[in-house]
């Protein structure tokens, strides 16, 4: 049914409905074993027939439900989205591709929906453990429904951190962080590694190779949480480019920036 005046709660709940179909659609899909695994740019960059299903869902049911509002998808619907104009839906079908390929487990469906660029509902849901964090502007944060508490600012020396290791190759600063920080990890899935910043399990997530499918539901609800989000350059974040990221409490953002600036 078509609706037109924007009641972001019911859009949230629309979302997340989806978003659990889409996933018990996933594992049916990962039980069966049946599809094709291709690569894009390169080794590290996987795709899949599930991948550009899950988009193919989500376009279908925003242009019935919501065909005001547009998506910008990894899978191809990105093409089409020159700027944040109105509302927008910002969707990784599956982030932690390679994980979804190769272990079957820590991936996610992440969705940011956007009004004008600024984030207004967030949703990263780990399909295999059936979490959900979702997030709506001005109303916070929740973890399988439960309220998110405001992020804690501790000390770097106690903090969790994590990145790919591959970076390090890049910006050999990042030695100075691992050899001060209480413990550094590595998950392979951007948006559920910014919403563990969100819920406490890590004090930060850094990245220097991210799109805006891959941060977009995260850093809605790292933002309702009294979480800081930047480039590696300390500016905003761009969510029409690939671009870097520190995704942090504000606390440890800025003992990163230190870190790497210095
Ligand atoms: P993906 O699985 O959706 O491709 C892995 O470290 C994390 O970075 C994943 O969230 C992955 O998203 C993302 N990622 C990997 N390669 C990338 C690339 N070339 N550009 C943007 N994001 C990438
Ligand atoms: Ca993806």
């Amino acid at each position: 049914m078509k609706e037109s005046v924007p009641d972001y709660l019911k859009v949230k709940h629309t979302a997340e409905s989806w978003t659990r179909e889409a996933g018990e659609y996933i594992k049916d899909q990962m039980a069966s074993s049946s599809f094709a695994i291709s690569t894009k740019a390169n080794q590290h960059d996987l795709v899949t027939d599930v991948d550009k299903n899950v988009e193919a869902f989500f376009f279908d049911k925003i242009r019935e439900k919501y065909p005001e509002h547009r998506l910008m998808g990894e899978e191809g619907s990105f093409e089409k989205i020159k700027d944040l104009n109105g509302i927008v839906w910002i969707l990784d079908p599956i982030d932690g591709t390679i994980n979804f390929v190769h272990q079957s487990s820590h991936f996610a469906i992440s969705i940011g929906i956007y009004e004008d660029g600024h984030p207004v509902v967030g949703i990263v849901y780990d399909v295999m453990n059936g979490d959900m964090y979702s997030s709506l502007k001005g109303e916070g944060a929740t973890f399988n429904g439960e309220k998110i508490s405001p992020i804690i600012n501790n000390p770097l020396n106690e903090s969790i951190i994590s990145f790919n290791s591959g970076w390090m190759l890049q910006d050999r600063r990042l030695e100075r962080l691992v050899k001060e920080v209480r413990g550094v990890r590595s998950y392979g899935v951007a948006a559920l590694e910014i919403a563990y910043v969100a819920v406490g399990k890590l004090d930060a997530y850094i990245s220097f190779n991210l799109a805006p499918w891959d941060i977009a539901g995260g850093y809605a609800i790292l933002n309702e949480v009294g979480g800081k989000a930047t480039n590696y350059e300390g500016k905003p974040l761009n969510l029409l480019t690939k671009d870097t990221l520190i995704a942090a409490s504000p606390s440890v953002h800025s003992a990163i920036f230190e870190k790497i600036t210095k």
